[in-house]
């Protein structure tokens, strides 16, 4: 189990000196007022009408009227996290930022994860895509990696992506689906956007319903620079890499844990943190020499391309540990704002259209989500060095600045606050060179849509095809329009023709024999230049380990949740044996039983149920254990829902273990002997079994109608 770091690094102790506590305090007023009653507002007499002149109610009755603020356009719903990051190699040969080179530093890290499309309140476990907004409080001011859990995007220019987000967002006559992409308006733009091809196959994968946001990874997408000390530059990938491994559900169970929990995620986080098994994740770069700009057959300005990490490894050079919740999830993760825009020096932007949309937007947003310009001194957002500058007032100012001089060049504030040279730290852009004709257009080089779609479906091991090609179905089956499923097709057919014709077959469309042309919708018929529609390029490599999850296993058990479904007269050493075991690797259990309370086992000790098959659900546990006890058994035999829990972690491709005395029980449900299945009482194989997740290969060969 990881440590909680005892030294209070500087922005802890930062957001301390904003927080209240209020135990032991008497109630005030917002003004401090201490009050007497709390329960009743002022009247007339006992029975009269309320007087305008209460205040204390007036004051309550204010404030909470207008304690909303906007959600946020995109990435409304999500969960936030405390931590440090500790770099372990040093980037100096690369960069000059302090958080990069010094291996000394720790720099504080709040984190936000969230969902894209839905509302605050909507389901964690919607397919989509998930972001990863990391903001490092450094020395030498904030830097965010604002990325996504997925390394490209749906389009290539900032131009497009409010219609993307028009489009994906609930339909606008009724509103209709929340958080999710499957309806009319989302697959008529990304049908006619041949660019969001290899976006939409990493969507239709498990990538987009992790079983846990601390396994899952992060990208910066776009390709940035490094600058180092001499102002030298390179071009940097950014990827987290998570410790416990990239793993996912199930799509039916994605769907049902949106109906049993839809706090999955959130609560998996929060809880993990409070355990004290705190999420980490590995940093990993991908470095391109500058002179390397033009080596790869992709464009690196191109965000809806990779860099395969066959071409150029990814070094691991720090490990960043969640270790705090917040103390209000207000004050905190809704306030925080992040920004692409939010650098240091010896950090830069690359030329990507879409990245340089984004450093226009982010700050944008909040003058209307957070209500005015002084965001950045609420207590998250504030960097742990003292803002000098010549910004002054606007809504909710926090600053007392003093002296007259609120402009600069001046003399009467001694020519305060000082600009700093490059070597005291001051930020100068990087002077890239540039030559060119301004136009409003693409460059050539972005015209391939296709090679890396296919490299990432051939990458995929069979399973994972498998469920691919079973969401395209799914998803498509939902639109209304059939032009729209066929475009659809016509696109997929340019990836893989197998995977076309299952979804063709799915859809009940004709069967494409060939590959069907594909055009850019956004061209008018009558004119345009012709060159955007897609070119077709082969992969940069034919297959890439890292793009599938069947390859990126930890094999660890560390917090795992593991059922245990046990009735009176569970055989109690069993309980025992794999409550000690499980424990040891990290993995935690919880007794499921018909009720709550004790349970009497076998050898009459007492067994406490932590959850009841009426309160809780199979597809919010990793693994089923059931220990023998005669009695229990038959007790279990009688709950429907318990032969229900055990097909469901079946369905679903979970470990499965069970004492050999239960098999009276297992020949009641689907379950047969096979990879994942131990029915011998064997823990020690039932745990290394959790450790493998999921075993997908199952599903291929029969469903189970759980
Ligand atoms: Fe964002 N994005 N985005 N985005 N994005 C926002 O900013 C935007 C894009 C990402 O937890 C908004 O504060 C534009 C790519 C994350 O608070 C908004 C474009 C990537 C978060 C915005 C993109 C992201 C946001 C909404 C295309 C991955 C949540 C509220 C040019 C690299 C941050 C807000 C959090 C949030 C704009 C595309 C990641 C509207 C214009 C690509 C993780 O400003």
């Amino acid at each position: 189990m990881a440590k909680r770091s005892s030294k209070k690094d500087l922005k802890t102790a930062d957001l301390q000196s904003y927080t209240t506590d209020a135990a032991n305090q008497f109630m005030t007023t917002d003004q401090g007022l201490k009050m007497n009653d709390d329960h009743n507002s002022l009247k007339a007499g006992d029975r009269g009408g309320t007087l305008l002149e209460d205040i204390i109610l007036r004051e309550k009755i204010t404030h909470f009227d207008h304690e909303r603020i906007p959600e946020r356009i995109v990435h409304a719903r999500g969960s936030g996290a405390h931590g440090v990051f500790r770099l372990t190699k040093s980037l100096k040969q690369y960069t000059k930022a302090a958080f990069l080179t010094d291996t000394t530093q720790e720099t504080p890290v709040f984190v936000r994860f969230s969902t894209v499309a839905g509302s605050r309140g909507s389901t964690d476990l919607a397919r989509d895509v998930r972001g990863f907004a990391v903001k490092f409080y450094t020395t030498e001011g904030n830097y965010d990696l604002v990325g996504n859990n997925i390394p490209v995007f749906f389009i290539q220019d900032a131009m497009k992506f409010p219609d993307l987000v028009h489009a994906v967002k609930p339909e606008p006559d009724n509103e209709i689906p929340q958080a999710a992409s499957a309806h009319d308006t989302f697959w008529d733009f990304i049908s006619l956007m041949p660019e969001s091809t290899h976006m939409i196959l990493w969507v239709m994968s498990d990538r987009a319903i992790p079983r846990s946001l601390r396994m899952m990874e992060g990208f910066g997408v776009h390709t940035f620079r490094l600058i180092n000390e001499k102002g030298a530059a390179c071009f940097v990938k950014f990827h987290w890499k998570p410790v416990l491994g990239v793993h996912s559900v199930a799509w039916d169970e994605a769907q049902k844990i949106s109906g049993k929990d839809s706090d999955f995620h959130r609560r998996d986080l929060w809880e993990a943190i409070e355990e004290g098994r705190f999420p980490e994740w590995d940093l990993g770069v991908q470095i391109i020499p500058e002179k390397e700009e033009h080596r790869f057959e992709f464009d690196l300005l191109d965000p809806t391309k990779l860099v395969p990490e066959e071409l150029v490894p990814v070094q691991i050079i720090g490990r960043m540990t969640l270790n705090r919740n917040p103390d209000n999830f207000f004050a905190e993760t809704e306030q925080v704002m992040f920004s692409p825009a939010h650098l240091v020096p010896g950090i830069d932007f690359s030329n990507d259209p879409l990245l340089q949309g984004r450093l226009f937007s982010y700050t944008d947003t909040q003058l209307s989500r957070l209500g005015g310009p002084n965001f950045h001194q609420i207590p998250v957002n504030r960097s742990v060095n003292t803002i000098y500058n010549n910004q002054r007032d606007g809504h909710m100012q926090m600053q007392i600045n003093k002296g007259k001089a609120a402009y600069s060049p001046n003399s009467i504030g001694g020519g305060c606050p000082f600009l700093s040279r490059e070597a005291e730290g001051g930020f100068t852009s990087y002077a890239e060179r540039i030559d060119a004709r301004k136009i409003r257009g693409r460059s050539k080089s972005f015209l391939d849509h296709f090679s890396q779609a296919i490299l990432f479906y051939n990458s995929q091991s069979a399973p994972e095809q498998q469920h691919i090609k079973d969401a395209f179905s799914f998803e498509l089956s939902r639109v209304t329009i059939p032009e729209i499923r066929q475009r659809m097709v016509n696109t997929l057919t340019n990836v893989n023709r197998e995977l076309a014709q299952y979804v063709a077959s799915r859809l009940g469309l004709p069967v494409p024999k060939k590959v069907m042309p594909v055009t850019n919708g956004a061209i008018p018929a009558d004119g345009l230049p012709k060159d955007y529609n897609p070119v077709k390029k082969n992969p940069p490599v034919k297959k890439s380990a890292a793009l599938s999850m069947a390859q990126v296993k930890s094999g660890t058990i560390a917090t795992r949740c593991i059922a245990v479904l046990a009735a009176d007269g569970t055989d109690a050493a069993m309980v025992m044996e794999l409550k000690k075991k499980a424990g040891a690797k990290g993995a935690k259990i919880k007794v499921i039983a018909p009720r709550l309370g004790a349970l009497k086992a076998s050898d009459h000790s007492i067994i406490n149920a932590d959850e009841t098959l009426f309160n809780t659900a199979s597809v919010l546990f990793d693994a089923v254990y059931i220990p023998g006890g005669a009695k229990a058994i038959e007790a279990l035999l009688a709950e429907p829902d318990a032969i229900h829990f055990v097909n469901e972690q079946f369905r679903h491709c979970k470990a499965i273990g069970a004492a050999p005395d239960a098999a009276p029980f297992i020949q009641n449900t689907f379950v047969k002997e096979g990879a994942g299945i131990s029915l011998n009482g064997n823990v020690d194989r039932f745990l290394k079994d959790l450790g493998l997740h999921r075993f997908w290969e199952r599903e291929m060969e029969r469903k189970v109608p759980a």
